[in-house]
């Protein structure tokens, strides 16, 4: 990807840039919201989404730098190369993974030219062996020795196999089958097992046990402790347990499951969602009508993403929005705040997808960054939060940035009009509040009673929460992310900031269990020190 990268505090763009960042525009001035029809004018449309961004501190001289900036730098470019298969997983002329990166080929599926069509043909028919195995349960074939129906689904998994499925469940639960459940285990705390071993009846549950490496410690021990339980209540697990798998892992062992589904190398764990990792799970519980409607929406996103108008183009707008906060007006933290309790795991996930992709300080040659990478990512939904950190977010000293996520509609449609307006009302209320007073600030004699504002802030809003959304709103937050990524020229793909841990944890493990004696090693010492020996 040498020839579409370019320094990019080295284009013209970012030095303009820098000098409009010394006077940005001011939220709090009289009628800043509503001059010059700021208001309607930054507002950036998909067909599910909209983002409302007139309470950045933008303007269109901030703008139009910035669209420059995406093209000097090939932002597109680069993005239409990952879509058709480039290598940009990578480290040029180190050691690194060296790899494709193709998530978005799983959902490449609903037109007749796909950008990468092998890997596209490989996620058709992954999806058509989900398809039968679905009708399988539907129709009894598959279902216990009793000739019971399976009507519940425990997912194992770990990070990019557990937070990216677990939140999409979280968000479309909902729309569920009748009678079907699903749980999640993915700490190697004990207690994470044992509490849902708890909730379910083991003869009508399958277990989906996701691992791309097919060696976390974490999944294997919880696998372990699922198929002793089996044992231990007569049950056979290899007539209980599915594998999600990258092809030729250790666990790509179809005599041990009951089905066995593929990744592919060319799909990162945090990127994975809409691959196996995502599907097998949420076609059990929303059946794969429902899931082909999230794919469709995270396609449509994918689609919108070349385009090369940053006023059009909604994650490239999101991204660039983020990199004025993070890089020019200096904002280290970035607050997801969804509007909606189905999206209280979705800032965990993001916050896995944007930090592990873009923590990094190094660029793709290996040279040290000479600017910030990733900011740090967090959020809760509203208006829990409003009662909690919002205080910080008002008057703190740390000006925080925040993507406000909102629906017009409930999921549930159950509400009630109480005081002259429904919750969703309230709910709605609070999040335009929040974003304008963010931005507006209010002045008072009272200094304690001040709020500066000026707080940059946008409002993604959709409709409703539902399955095409939610795969659109997916595919916005990943694409924002690998743009961001393709600009501070990083690779957003690898994860080796994880390893050092992983590994001291192994030579813990061997103090723990007496196959390492020796006083003499800083791990024993700390052992000794924390008495956990
Ligand atoms: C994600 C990371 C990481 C990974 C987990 C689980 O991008 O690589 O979070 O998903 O460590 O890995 P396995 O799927 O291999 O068990």
């Amino acid at each position: 990807m040498e020839s579409d990268w370019k320094d990019w505090q080295n284009t013209g763009a970012y030095r303009r840039l820098l000098e409009l960042a010394r006077n940005p525009y001011d939220l709090t001035a009289p009628d800043a919201l509503i001059k010059d029809g700021r208001l309607t004018r930054y507002i950036c449309r998909t067909d599910v989404l909209s983002l409302h961004y007139a309470t950045q501190r933008v303007d269109d001289q901030v703008l139009a730098c910035l669209q420059e900036l995406a093209d000097e730098c090939g932002l597109i470019h680069q993005f239409a190369a990952m879509r058709r298969g480039a290598v940009m997983n990578s480290i040029a002329g180190f050691a690194s993974e060296n790899r494709q990166v193709l998530h978005t080929a799983c959902r490449d599926l609903f037109s007749d030219k796909p950008a990468e069509p092998a890997a596209s043909g490989q996620a058709r028919k992954e999806i058509e062996k989900v398809k039968t195995f679905l009708e399988e349960v539907e129709k009894g074939k598959l279902c216990n020795k009793q000739k019971e129906a399976f009507t519940t689904m425990v997912h194992i998994g770990i990070g990019g196999s557990d937070l990216g499925p677990r939140s999409m469940f979280e968000a479309l639960r909902p729309f569920g089958l009748q009678g079907r459940e699903v749980f999640f285990i993915s700490n190697v705390d004990p207690d994470d097992a044992a509490g849902v071993l708890r909730k379910v009846d083991l003869r009508r549950t399958l277990v989906n046990i996701v691992s791309k490496s097919g060696t976390t410690l974490e999944t294997l021990a919880n696998e372990t402790i699922i198929r002793r339980a089996f044992t231990d209540a007569g049950l056979d697990p290899s007539l209980h347990c599915l594998a999600v798998t990258g092809e030729g892992s250790p666990m790509d062992n179809p005599e041990k499951y009951l089905r066995s589904f593929h990744m592919y190398d060319y799909i990162g764990g945090r990127y994975s969602v809409t691959s196996m990792v995502g599907v097998v799970m949420l076609g059990f519980y929303l059946g794969l009508d429902q899931v082909m409607d999230f794919l469709r929406g995270a396609s449509m996103m994918d689609m919108v993403a070349e385009n090369p108008h940053i006023k059009e183009n909604m994650p490239l707008l999101l991204a660039l929005l983020g990199v004025w906060n993070h890089n020019f007006l200096e904002a280290p933290t970035l607050a997801v705040l969804p509007y909606s309790q189905a999206l209280h795991r979705f800032p965990a996930h993001l916050q896995q997808c944007d930090m592990e992709s873009n923590g990094k300080s190094v660029t793709r040659q290996g040279r040290p960054v000479s600017a910030k990478t990733g900011p740090v990512l967090w959020g809760e939904p509203g208006t829990n939060g409003q009662h909690a950190f919002y205080q910080l977010l008002h008057q703190g000293t740390e000006i925080v940035p925040v993507e406000f996520i909102g629906f017009r509609k409930s999921q549930y449609s159950e509400d009630l009009v109480i005081d002259g307006t429904t919750s969703q009302h309230k709910l709605l209320a609070n999040l335009l509040a929040q974003s304008v007073a963010m931005a507006t600030g209010q002045t008072s004699d009272n200094p304690n009673r001040n709020f500066p504002g000026n707080r940059p802030n946008s409002i993604i809003l959709a409709d409703q929460l539902n399955p095409l959304t939610m795969g659109a709103l997916l595919a916005l937050y990943e694409a924002k992310i690998v743009f961001q990524g393709f600009l501070w020229d990083i690779n957003s793909f690898d994860q080796e900031g994880v390893q050092l841990g992983k590994v001291l944890a192994g030579r813990f493990l061997k103090h723990m269990n007496g196959r390492k004696t020796q006083a003499n090693t800083l791990e024993m010492a700390v052992l000794q020190a924390t008495k956990l020996i």
